[in-house]
């Protein structure tokens, strides 16, 4: 098949999940082509069915925004008559779903077909926002075929527009041969060099990703545990991170790492992951650690109980309940057969459950199924 993709190329989980799809569908004979306005992060050169499309935008002075998607609509229109494209698939609704519906009214005759791939935000918070909430759901009931991240995704999707049907749960999707445990755990003495428990973070450190949670919640384990908290990633609250660590006193066990690429290597050193989200349609995040050997706590009104299995390969709180996150934490960090057995039932279950050969078919049976329409 000949496929488009439009993704943001930033750090974040939408870009990842779209741009790895990309890589592994080229892997599997597929021609792709990528749609952005930078190379995204985790592209793969070597490759030689895979393209990218840069979209530039015009600066013309009557323009107090530049129209980024009609450019990123007429580009796709043009690669696809070019290309000959069978199918644009957008991830995340907001532009680029309706980019892609503008690309595939402009070309009747291709017959091109959009698939969207919601990821969480851009329902639940995009989305939902009053001035955009009529497009998002245009652009969900005009494509050709949608999809959500999990199946709390597709409820909130349900419950926020009204559309219960012909919306697929296809999972985010890992490789456990990347995302595998340290042996030898070199980068352990590096963070934690007097055998403190390493406790990680990982996000774009936005409010909905509860930044004061997680150093509550590190804050109760340090008080019982010798332990180091790594912070991965940087947005508007990592400065509260920084502000809350000095108010406790733990400063000199948090370490802020920034953004990174070689995050497979650094999660896999964690003994616990936190991600105590507001909202998580998925949580790519923890299914990195857990497929690292790594347990987590997360919430429960979250996509996350799909992830984590409670009591098993982590622990499922309430929203804004750090006192439980740490107490559980603490209980698993100090029982070393409860912790191997946690960490190697989060590594089989999801390197089972969301292997990337097993999801990348499902995508690749849902565009022949669009197409034979
Ligand atoms: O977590 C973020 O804020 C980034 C966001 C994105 O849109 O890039 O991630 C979303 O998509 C990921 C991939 O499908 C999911 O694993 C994340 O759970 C989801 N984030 C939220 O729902 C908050």
């Amino acid at each position: 098949m000949k496929i488009g993709i439009v993704c943001y190329p930033v750090i974040g989980g939408s870009g990842v999940v779209a741009t790895e799809l990309g890589i592994y569908l080229a892997q599997r004979g597929h021609q792709v082509h990528f749609f952005s306005y930078a190379l995204p992060f985790r592209w793969d050169p070597d490759l030689r069915n895979l393209f990218y499309h840069q979209v530039e935008t015009s600066n013309y002075p009557l323009f107090k925004y530049p129209p980024y998607t009609l450019t990123l609509a007429a580009k796709i229109a043009s690669i696809a008559v070019q290309e000959n494209l069978d199918i644009v698939h957008a991830h995340y609704a907001i532009p680029h779903a309706i980019c892609g519906y503008l690309a595939r009214e402009m070309i009747p005759e291709k017959n091109l077909k959009v698939i969207t791939t919601l990821h969480g935000t851009d329902v639940t918070l995009v989305g939902s926002e009053k001035s955009f909430f009529d497009i998002t759901r245009f652009s969900i009931v005009s494509s050709d075929a949608s999809t959500a991240v999990s199946r709390h995704l597709k409820e909130e999707v349900c419950r926020t527009f009204d559309l219960c049907n012909d919306i697929e749960v296809i999972y985010n999707f890992i490789d456990p041969a990347k995302y595998r445990p340290c042996d030898p755990c070199n980068l352990r003495k590096t963070y934690a060099p007097d055998g403190e428990k390493i406790v990680i973070h990982m996000s774009n450190f936005r409010s909905l990703k509860r930044i004061p949670d997680v150093v509550d919640t590190f804050a109760g384990i340090h008080q019982k545990i010798k332990s180091r908290l790594i912070l991965i990633g940087e947005g508007p609250d990592t400065v509260t991170a920084a502000q809350m660590a000095e108010k406790y006193g733990i400063s000199k066990d948090v370490i802020f790492l920034g953004s990174r690429h070689d995050v497979a290597s650094i999660l896999s050193a964690g003994h616990l992951f936190l991600l105590p989200s507001e909202h998580e349609s998925f949580g790519l995040a923890a299914m990195e650690a857990l497929c690292c050997g790594v347990p987590a706590i997360g919430t429960d009104s979250t996509g996350l109980p799909e992830l984590i299995d409670d009591g098993k390969s982590g622990f499922l709180c309430k929203l804004g309940d750090t006192e439980d996150m740490a107490e559980k934490a603490v209980k698993l960090l100090s029982d070393e057969d409860m912790w191997q057995s946690f960490s190697d039932h989060a590594r089989k279950s999801v390197s089972e459950k969301f292997h990337y050969e097993k999801i990348v078919a499902q995508y690749e049976k849902m565009y022949e199924k669009v197409l034979s329409k």
